[in-house]
């Protein structure tokens, strides 16, 4: 039999449940998920290797109107992960509503085969679903429309096995031991983002970027070195907190997510500073990695 492979995008509206789609498709935790929209913010590839195929799920930032220049960054990788697919997922929310503004206009664009997934069934009823199906039906005629869980993994199956049916056959892209493209460095600094997402109320989590500045694999333990990139000073004494007491909470709660992740013993440092207004300064956004 020849080899398939493709590229297989996850699009769709924040907190959808992209990322949580992701992991489950990929079996590991590549994607940081926490119930705030907005908290992916770059592409990321997680790939999953056969004998016979390659499949390469793309996970992206979730559709909506840019506000400034991280968020123009953001769309831009949409767009591009729809041009690239060879297959595309759309996951939306059992709840939530959709007109022609959004991301329909994006698909339009695309001749992959389109597969719509009907997300978080487990906060549904057989009613709400049927009228959803029936709703998809008609805005867009896809190849298929699955009813899942992310969350609890339920239909996961039927997805993988969607895709396998539908890749087209290639040679694979990547490595095939290759789970990702993304480094060490880069899942050490989402795993502090993650963190920062969870920890801190407002505009905090989106006035924040991590940067990792040194990652030392020593025999024993890793040691990590990281940057919490703030807007303002007042932004930075929130993150650090009363006596140092929520960054030493962010801390301890990423490096716990890293050690799981590199199994691995982490000595983590992290280190608070301002940048007036990174998000909207195109020559920063280069720097930390957005194109
Ligand atoms: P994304 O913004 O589209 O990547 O969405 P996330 O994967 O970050 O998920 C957003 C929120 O929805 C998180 O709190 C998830 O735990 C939750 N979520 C995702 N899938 C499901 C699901 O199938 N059922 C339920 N109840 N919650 C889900
Ligand atoms: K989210
Ligand atoms: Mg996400």
């Amino acid at each position: 039999m020849a080899h398939q492979a493709g590229f297989v995008s996850i699009i769709g509206k924040p907190n959808a449940g992209k990322s949580t789609l992701m992991n489950a498709l990929v079996g590991e935790k590549m994607s940081i998920i926490t119930p705030k929209a907005q908290t992916t913010r770059h592409r990321i590839l997680g790939i999953v290797n056969d004998e016979n195929y390659q499949i390469v799920f793309s996970d992206t930032p979730g559709v909506i109107k840019p506000h400034y220049a991280l968020h123009e960054s953001m769309m831009h990788q949409v767009d591009g992960s729809i041009v690239d697919a060879d297959l595309i997922l759309l996951v939306t929310d059992i709840y939530e509503e959709y007109d022609e503004a959004d991301v329909l206009k994006k698909l339009e664009r695309s001749e992959a085969p389109l597969a719509v997934l009907i997300n978080k069934i487990d906060q549904s009823d057989e009613e709400t679903v049927k009228k959803k199906v029936e709703f998809w039906q008609e805005k867009l005629n896809p190849k298929a429309i699955f009813a899942i869980s992310a969350l609890h993994g339920h239909n996961i199956k039927a997805i993988m096995d969607f895709v396998i049916g539908n890749l087209p056959e290639h040679a694979p892209y990547y490595e095939k031991d290759a789970l990702t493209d993304r480094n060490d460095r880069f899942f050490a600094s989402e795993m502090i983002r993650e963190q920062v997402f969870k920890q801190y109320k407002k505009e905090i989590p989106y006035s924040t970027e991590v940067i990792v500045t040194a990652f030392i694999e020593g025999e024993k333990l890793y040691r990590i070195s990281a940057e919490i990139i703030v807007e303002r000073d007042s932004q930075k004494n929130i993150i650090i907190g009363k006596n140092g007491e929520m960054l030493k909470i962010v801390g301890t709660y990423a490096r716990r997510s890293m050690e799981e992740f590199f199994q691995q013993k982490i000595f983590l440092e992290m280190f608070v500073k301002v940048i007036p207004d990174w998000r909207t300064k195109k020559n920063y956004l280069k720097q930390f990695g957005y194109e």
